[in-house]
């Protein structure tokens, strides 16, 4: 089982020398989108200014590039040599063919990454086509996108795409109760995350999947049952109401934390599984822009950044959108949602808490977006092992996490990637690369989850504001000092592809080698002043040269 490291490393460094006003605002997106209706409230309006992307040259450490080049220049693979003889045989020269279940974010780039190998690619997904839809019922609006993910959509060459529609975001910026805003960078290095759209990103990998004649997508096509063994499944088409089967080679399950070719693992023995719900659920709200006299929108704050409201045991955080609009969510336990059930309970709650994001989302807004859906419940999914003898569970199906972390989808994407790395370091025998999935891959999306489940747990511990600049700060200052040798948890998550697995091992690292610096100094310190009580001086001064 995984330690996550303990909660709390003491906060004994609470100089602060965090600005506590705003640098000058530089906005990172160049032209100004006239007055529109913003896309998370009222769904219309397509995104309409194109952000100029800030990508700085160093880009970490992106392993996998080119993959897909590589593999598809390899010849159609003959008699596969595998170490334990369960040779998989192709159907016809080398070629696979692939029915992947959910075309959300996960399965659609998938889709990409088999057909640009050259299988049969068929994608079943239960929702309607977003692309011919208005307004998309569902979770987040916007999502953080990081290294990871990033790595994903470089190997199909959507990187460009996607980074051209997306907000960049170099730092949090921490909202205290009184309406304080600290800036904090995310690195010395210009590193940032990504604010995109969920549908913008899902639309693209949609049409890049759909590019290639040998992948199909169909949708409100629901898989209702199969045979993860013999590669058999039954679906519903929902438009006709009717059930039909196909066979394939190769059943990739990337239907979400609900899914449907989990469950038909569940079915097996020996197969591990575990689900937990939170105490917390989220809500979404919409800031709109601020229109200038000109009719221009603007965003309502900073937009660089990923905006933060910590507070006892619930907080806010909001994420710019392309039309200037931001996505507030909130995150709260169910039982204290409870009482919020009227307008005027709503905004007391927000005018004690969130005074100045009340202002700008404006009451009568407010009011609107939160009773229009109840809050949404937050799920934690383990399972293992991810794959059957004809079947692999990638994304939320094999590893949905709490989103404390902004990792469940760059870790879904890097599934992907790792996925086809393996297929080439082991010249496509896939017998060998679905068991090497899940050895590889299992342990490390076990300890994403852990460790947004723990940023759940630790987050709530830093009750308020100061409290969490003056952690975010230590860990920064002892990056600028030694960057090569103390990387924070959150920087190796997000702006590294290190092995999650490693991610912890150097957190808890970390905090023995703090701990036993403060607990030195504190001894030091104490036998020193109490020494000095009684005139030692020379006794102190020997203390002082002390480790
Ligand atoms: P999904 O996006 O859930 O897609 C699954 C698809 O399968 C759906 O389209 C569904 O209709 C379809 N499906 C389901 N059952 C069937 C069936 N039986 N037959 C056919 N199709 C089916 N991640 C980040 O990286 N950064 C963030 O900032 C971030 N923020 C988040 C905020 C919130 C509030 C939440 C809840 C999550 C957040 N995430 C974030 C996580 C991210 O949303 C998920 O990890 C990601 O969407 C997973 O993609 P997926 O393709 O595996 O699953
Ligand atoms: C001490 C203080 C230790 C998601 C704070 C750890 C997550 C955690 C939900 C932010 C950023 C993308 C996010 C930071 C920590 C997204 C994220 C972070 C939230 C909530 C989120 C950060 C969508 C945890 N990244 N993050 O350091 O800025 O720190 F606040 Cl509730």
């Amino acid at each position: 089982m995984l330690q996550v490291p303990s909660p709390g490393t003491p906060l004994i460094f609470s100089f602060s020398l965090a600005r506590t006003t705003a640098p000058p605002a530089q906005p990172l997106l160049r032209d100004r989108p006239q007055k529109s209706s913003c896309r998370c409230c009222s769904g219309g309006a397509a995104p309409l200014a194109s952000a100029a992307v800030r990508r700085d040259a160093d880009e970490g450490q992106s392993q996998g590039e080119d993959v897909l080049h590589s593999v598809s220049k390899m010849p159609p693979s003959g008699p596969l040599n595998s170490k334990d003889g369960l040779d998989y045989q192709p159907h016809s020269n080398g070629k696979l063919k692939v029915v992947i279940v959910g075309g959300g974010l996960v399965g659609s780039c998938n889709a990409i990454h088999f057909a640009k190998r050259g299988d049969d690619v068929t994608v079943y997904e239960a929702r309607p086509d977003p692309r011919k839809q208005m307004e998309v019922r569902g979770r987040s609006i916007n999502l953080a996108l990081s290294d990871r993910g990033l790595a994903a959509l470089r190997n199909v060459g959507l990187e460009d795409t996607i980074l051209k529609k997306s907000v960049p975001m170099e730092g949090r910026m921490i909202h205290s109760k009184m309406g304080v805003r600290t800036p904090l960078l995310y690195g010395t290095k210009g590193q940032c995350i990504y604010s995109v759209s969920r549908r913008f990103l899902n639309e693209a990998l949609l049409n890049a999947a759909e590019e290639s004649s040998n992948t199909k997508v169909f949708f409100r096509h629901k898989l209702l049952h199969g045979d993860l063994e013999e590669g058999k499944l039954t679906l519903l088409n929902m438009d006709q109401n009717q059930e039909f089967r196909v066979e394939t080679d190769l059943i990739i399950g990337c239907d979400g934390a609900y899914s449907a070719v989990r469950r038909q693992m569940m079915k097996r023995s020996r197969f591990n599984f575990s689900q937990t719900y939170i105490e917390h659920g989220y809500l979404e709200l919409c800031m709109p822009p601020v229109y200038k006299k000109d009719g221009t929108a603007e965003f309502a704050m900073e937009p660089n950044y990923l905006h933060i409201w910590p507070r006892d045991n619930f907080m806010l955080i909001a994420l710019p959108n392309q039309d200037r609009s931001w996505t507030v969510t909130l995150f709260m336990s169910f039982q204290m949602f409870q009482p919020l059930h009227n307008e005027k309970a709503l905004l007391a709650f927000f005018s004690e808490h969130f005074q100045d994001a009340l202002e700008l989302i404006g009451a009568e807004r407010l009011c609107k977006d939160f009773f229009r859906v109840p809050a949404q419940p937050l799920v934690s999914v383990k399972c293992n092992p991810y794959h059957t003898k004809c079947s692999i569970i990638m994304g939320d199906a094999a590893h949905a996490m709490v989103p404390f972390y902004g990792q469940g989808m760059n870790a879904g994407l890097e599934d992907c990637l790792i996925f086809h790395e393996l297929m080439r370091q082991h010249s496509s025998n896939l017998q060998l690369v679905l068991k090497e999935f899940s050895r590889v891959r299992q342990p490390d999306a076990e300890a994403i989850c852990e460790l947004a489940l723990y940023n759940y747990i630790e987050m709530r511990y830093l009750v308020n504001s100061k409290m969490f600049r003056i952690r975010k700060f230590m860990d920064r200052i002892l990056y600028s000092f030694v960057p090569s040798f103390w990387v924070p948890l959150y920087t190796m998550v997000t702006f590294t592809r290190t092995p999650y697995r490693e991610c912890i091992e150097n957190k808890q690292w970390q905090d023995r080698v703090l701990h036993r610096t403060v607990v030195t100094t504190l001894i030091t310190a104490s036998i020193s002043g109490i020494l000095s009580l009684f005139g030692f001086g020379w006794v102190r001064a020997a203390c002082d040269v002390l480790p």
